[in-house]
């Protein structure tokens, strides 16, 4: 190697080291908080996900998510601006930075992360790909559905997976694609298509919205797996990591019993992994950027995973979704974080 290549070589290794670069990619996290708002990209109005009542408040798992994210940066869960985005758009408007984080029940897959240059955060709900049609029509099988006039949205897995299904099933598609989730339902509703067909939760979030919701039936069958999560911008580790643990400290929270309810005695917990959790030990919130009490913050003001959960989808909700494959690993369910140490 040449002198000039080893002086080159020995700056860039002492003199130009990492802080340069973490500097260059710690952006997000600081621009929100000069902001003073995290801006979060949410669905249009999907009761038990993202939904604002006539005051204009949103609720939903989706909501709680972002309002998690503030807690934790802001100590303030209600410094959150929701941004509405179509399930068209959605992908651009993250990458435009317009917003800071998608939580939109949307679909984990490896052509959004590459097309979009995204990451998934994890996954906030498991789901997958069902069917909703009129009790009358007699049908208890998607696989008795040939001919049949199915309303989809448009932008969504749901519209790939349903002519994946009836190609491969050889069955006659007749497709009915809208743009948003108020013109597929209305359409559904006014009869103009036989079937609804979207992600399982969203046909019950759906049905409480029809003008007679007890006509109408969800099929057993489930085509496709539908994980959901959070997505932010690829090159910003930092921002990835809380969006990322953000969520793992809901879900490990839970696992430890450490609720809204119960984080005053686990704050004087003797346990190590509450201690961690908590911040009585270590310091894990600081090494990604936010407090020693970050998850205090997370859980006091919003909750753990299944308070969240409970809340808006569960069995204190409209939709009593059962917790099913969105339980804990440790109870039969596949919900599983990596450890906070
Ligand atoms: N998970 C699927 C579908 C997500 C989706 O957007 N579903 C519709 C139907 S449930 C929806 O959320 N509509 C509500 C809205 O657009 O505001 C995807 O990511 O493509």
């Amino acid at each position: 190697m040449g002198t000039l290549k080893k002086i080159v070589l020995l700056i860039g290794l002492t003199l130009v080291p990492v802080p340069f670069a973490a500097a260059a990619q710690a952006q997000t996290l600081q621009a929100v908080k000069d902001r003073g708002v995290l801006n979060c990209g949410v669905s249009q109005g999907l009761y038990g996900f993202s939904i604002a009542d006539d005051k204009g408040n949103w609720s939903g798992l989706d909501v709680d998510f972002c309002r998690a994210l503030a807690a934790a940066i802001f100590n303030d869960a209600s410094k959150v601006k929701f941004v509405p985005v179509t399930t068209n758009e959605r992908f651009q408007v993250l990458q435009s930075g317009a917003i800071d984080v998608l939580s939109r029940n949307s679909t984990w897959t490896l052509s959004r992360e590459t097309d979009y240059k995204l990451n998934f955060g994890g996954v906030l709900y498991y789901d997958g790909q069902g069917f909703m049609l009129r009790k009358a029509l007699n049908i208890n099988s998607a696989l008795d559905l040939d001919g049949k006039k199915v309303c989809v949205q448009s932008g969504t897995t749901t519209e790939l997976n349903l002519k994946d299904f009836f190609n491969t099933n050889n069955m006659k598609l007749e497709e009915i694609a809208l743009p948003t989730a108020a013109e597929t339902e209305k359409a559904y509703d006014s009869g103009r298509c036989d079937v609804l067909t979207t992600d399982v939760s969203g046909l019950y979030a759906e049905r409480v919205a029809l003008s007679n919701p007890t006509d109408h039936v969800v099929l057993p069958d489930v085509i496709s797996k539908e994980p959901l999560g959070p997505a932010v911008r690829q090159g910003d580790d930092q921002w990835f990591e809380i969006v990322k643990w953000t969520l793992f400290a809901m879900l490990n929270a839970e696992e430890l019993g450490v609720s809204t309810e119960t984080l005053d005695a686990a704050r004087k917990s003797s346990k190590p992994d509450v201690m961690r959790l908590v911040g009585s030990d270590g310091n894990f919130g600081e090494q990604l950027g936010l407090t020693k009490d970050w998850v205090v913050r997370i859980v006091g003001q919003v909750g753990n995973y299944a308070d969240v959960f409970t809340r808006n989808v569960g069995s204190d909700s409209k939709l009593g979704i059962p917790r099913a494959e969105n339980n804990l690993w440790s109870r039969g369910g596949i919900q599983y974080a990596p450890p906070i140490r």
